[in-house]
């Protein structure tokens, strides 16, 4: 009787995710009612929770804008903080529906991992932070350097590529939280700091006792181009994802932010009339209401203003991160 009463719980356990895969996530969420997203433990800009408890940050923006798109309310989010080396285990298991967490595209987690990412939030690359006091100038200089750096990330990859591509030596330490590895850094427990440039960035102008004891050296490494993720085989899901990102990007490319948005319904740019769903049945292609976009806009704002908001404050400029007609990588396909 046990056995068959384990064998029947087995069959529901199955049938059970069977259905949830069966389930699009787009579905999902509208039938739960919120966008379950995994964020950063708590980088500055990125994703941090303020004083009082609220996340915020463009990481954190992109998640909002997806509930806004879907749900028609941008605040319908619930956020799951994840270490780099917990982050995809949770994606997989459907613990999250979105990853929103400087994550690097790459081939590997594109196609072994199982996941798609649906565009690029951020354009990065590796870069390294040392004490001033060491009076280092160049990467090069790091010959024999002892390397704070976070595990399951494509930081540990590339750190050992460029000392062997330079045939320099180094000794990691490899230390998976946030906090702790900031804490062995700024103890002088090593080096140097190696991370996405923007995590360095924000680090030094956040974390640090005295921001101006550390520069940030002018080698950048790598590619790093961050973006949300979800799983493989969710089509739809992906899709509301994806052009609730290019949302962002077109909103701010045809000038509409959340504080002109409302002016520009009665607006004769056929663009602007398609974008804010007064004409045409984009939302319904997507499975969304036909404000989708209007409600990303006025709910998170566009690109610019999540860009001004969060990193602006922290000293990042706007560089690749510029739209392509301001001589930046950010391009959104028509929305059309
Ligand atoms: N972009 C890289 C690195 C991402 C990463 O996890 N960076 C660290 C250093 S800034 C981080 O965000 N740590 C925060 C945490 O573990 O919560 C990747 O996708 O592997």
């Amino acid at each position: 009787m046990k056995a068959l009463l384990a064998v029947a719980a087995g069959t529901a356990a199955l049938l059970a995710s069977g259905a949830l895969q069966a389930q699009s996530t787009l579905d999902a969420v509208k039938s739960k009612g919120y966008v379950q997203c995994g964020v950063n433990t708590g980088l500055a800009g990125f994703s941090q929770p303020d004083s009082r408890g609220e996340w915020k940050g463009i990481d954190v923006d992109l998640c909002r804008a997806v509930a806004a798109a879907v749900l028609g309310d941008a605040s319908k989010v619930r956020f799951t903080p994840l270490t780099a080396q917990q982050r995809f285990t949770a994606l997989q298991s459907g613990e999250i529906d979105i990853l929103s967490r400087n994550t690097t595209w790459t081939v590997s987690r594109d196609s072994s991992l199982g996941l798609n990412f649906a565009g690029v939030l951020y354009y990065d690359g590796q870069g390294f932070m040392v004490p001033r006091k060491l009076n280092v100038k160049s990467a090069r200089q790091l010959n024999g350097a002892t390397v704070c750096v976070q595990p399951g990330t494509t930081t540990e990859l590339n750190l050992a590529d460029y000392f062997r591509a330079n045939k320099m030596s180094f000794k990691p330490v490899v230390i998976e939280k946030l906090e702790e590895v900031l804490n062995a850094y700024f103890a002088g427990r090593c080096d140097v700091y190696t991370t996405d440039v923007s995590g360095l960035v924000a680090v030094r102008a956040s974390r640090a006792p005295k921001p101006e004891d550390h520069v940030i050296l002018p080698e950048v490494i790598s590619k790093e181009p961050l973006g949300p993720v979800v799983r493989h085989g969710d089509d739809k899901w992906f899709d509301a994802v994806k052009w609730s990102l290019n949302a962002m990007l077109e909103g701010e490319e045809l000038g509409l932010d959340s504080t002109n948005i409302d002016q520009q319904m009665g607006s004769s740019n056929p663009s602007i009339q398609r974008f804010v769903g007064a004409s045409g049945e984009l939302g319904k292609g997507l499975g969304l209401d036909n404000k989708w976009a209007y409600n990303v806009i006025k709910q998170v704002g566009n690109y610019g203003e999540s860009f001004a908001r969060n990193l602006k404050p922290l000293g990042f400029d706007r560089g690749l991160n510029n739209l392509w007609t301001q001589g930046g990588l950010m391009y959104a396909p028509p929305i059309r």
